[in-house]
């Protein structure tokens, strides 16, 4: 029943809340929300949205993030403002706000922007849910660092935990896959203890040349859940560390090869994918060289299956790249082949100027920005492909 594409291709909806947009992390925060207004103009601005079904999704509520979280975080969560902040207070502390690096800040809207950004992540999953699309795109969320009862790495509420448990209730098996730059921490240690959900990150892993490992520093190919054999979360998370520079050839095959054999072994009946875009060259916080088109290929790859998909965002920290990869992404589910001149009539059109070398157009060379030697050999990734194969016999079928 899967896997045959509808000639008229694929039915997509989009859940987007524009109020998300008009909350700052503050001015030097490298979490950036109004990447997601360039994002909008750019897909506005070709048309997409005539090939999908849009949704300006209600905010989840207390009870609904509830359904992850523990109420007392989240009690605290809905009540902190920067005005009643106290930096000091052990429970500010112990939730993971503010700190050395200030990851967490508490800021004005903080309860409004993730329950709107939840709430879309809900819409899209509630939409396949009903049948009523195909894939279901949120860019505005995939928060995959929060806890339950704490907020890390710009993560305040796990939007894709919530969005998964939904999908619990028809589906018997959901896939997780997660290719932001950094570990998915937060979602494969939800469902560490439950062979219903099978999570699989790529992702930068290393220590740099100070001592400091790259954030969150979990995620080695050992790490495969739970050893306890009682444990049923046993062998249901798959962890591919990557070294900086990877390149767009090597990517591209490291994710076919890994996702295709995850699909077919654990063969879900729905798939939830966090394209977070700070995996792309250039990025301000991450350490790949992938283009935009390389980075795309992992979302056709998945839609291949034809499973059921929730397509959501993540990190992404150059904002121009982020909107140019989501947009190009959200052509990929409709089908659409993209003109590589951006529509002149953009309200945005600055914004994807004063580019190093995309000045007007949708897929600059994002190798050419490269600040990271590619440190990854062929034959180093074909022993994690050899160990990722090895990690996937002891899943049991
Ligand atoms: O690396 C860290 C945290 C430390 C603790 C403090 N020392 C000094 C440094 C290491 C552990 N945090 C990462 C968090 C990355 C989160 C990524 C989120 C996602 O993309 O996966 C999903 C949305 C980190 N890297 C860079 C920064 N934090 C950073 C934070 C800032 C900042 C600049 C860089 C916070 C505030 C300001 N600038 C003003
Ligand atoms: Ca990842
Ligand atoms: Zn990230």
């Amino acid at each position: 029943e899967y896997g045959l594409e509808r000639p008229q291709g694929y039915s997509v909806s989009f859940h987007y809340n524009p109020h998300v947009e008009y909350h700052h992390f503050g001015s030097s925060h490298p979490m950036k929300p109004w990447r997601l207004t360039l994002t909008k103009q750019l897909v506005l601005s070709y048309g997409l949205e005539y090939t999908m079904d849009l949704y300006e999704p209600r905010p989840a509520n207390f009870n609904e993030l509830n359904i992850f979280h523990d109420r007392e975080y989240l009690s605290y969560l809905s009540e902190i403002t920067p005005q009643n902040a106290k930096p000091d207070d052990p429970q500010y502390i112990a939730y993971g706000f503010g700190g050395d690096s200030n990851d967490c800040p508490v800021f004005d809207g903080l309860w409004n922007y993730v329950s709107l950004y939840t709430g879309a992540s809900m819409s899209a999953a509630y939409n396949l849910l009903n049948k009523q699309s195909d894939i279901a795109i949120n860019w505005s969320g995939g928060l995959h660092h929060a806890k339950k009862n704490l907020a890390s790495g710009f993560c305040y509420v796990n939007d894709i935990v919530i969005a998964i448990q939904l999908l619990l209730t028809q589906h018997q098996r959901v896939l997780y896959i997660d290719i932001d730059v950094h570990h998915g921490d937060g979602v494969e240690q939800a469902f560490e203890s439950t062979d219903r959900v099978f999570t699989l990150s790529f992702h930068k892993y290393g220590i740099d040349r100070h001592g400091w490992p790259f954030f969150p520093g979990t995620g080695n190919i050992d790490e495969m859940g739970p050893k306890d054999p009682a444990n049923r979360g046993k062998a249901h998370s798959l962890n591919i560390p990557i070294d900086d520079g990877i390149d767009d050839h090597q990517y591209k095959y490291l994710f076919k090869t890994v996702t295709s054999k995850v699909i077919e072994k654990y063969n879900p009946q729905a798939i939830v994918l966090q394209s977070g875009a700070d995996s792309l060259g250039g990025d301000r916080l991450g350490r790949f060289n992938l283009n935009i088109k390389a980075h795309g290929s992992c979302i056709e790859t998945v839609k291949s299956f034809g499973r059921p998909l929730i397509l959501i965002g993540g990190g992404g920290y150059t904002p121009r790249n982020v909107a140019r990869t989501w947009c190009h992404e959200t052509a990929v589910c409709v089908g659409a082949t993209l003109h590589n001149d951006l529509p002149t009539h953009i309200p945005y059109l600055q914004a994807f100027q004063g580019d190093e070398n995309g000045g007007g157009i949708l897929y600059p060379d994002l190798h050419n920005t490269k600040r990271h030697d590619n440190l990854n050999t062929d034959a180093a990734l074909q022993k994690l492909i050899e160990k990722a194969m090895e990690n996937l016999r002891y899943m049991e079928g």
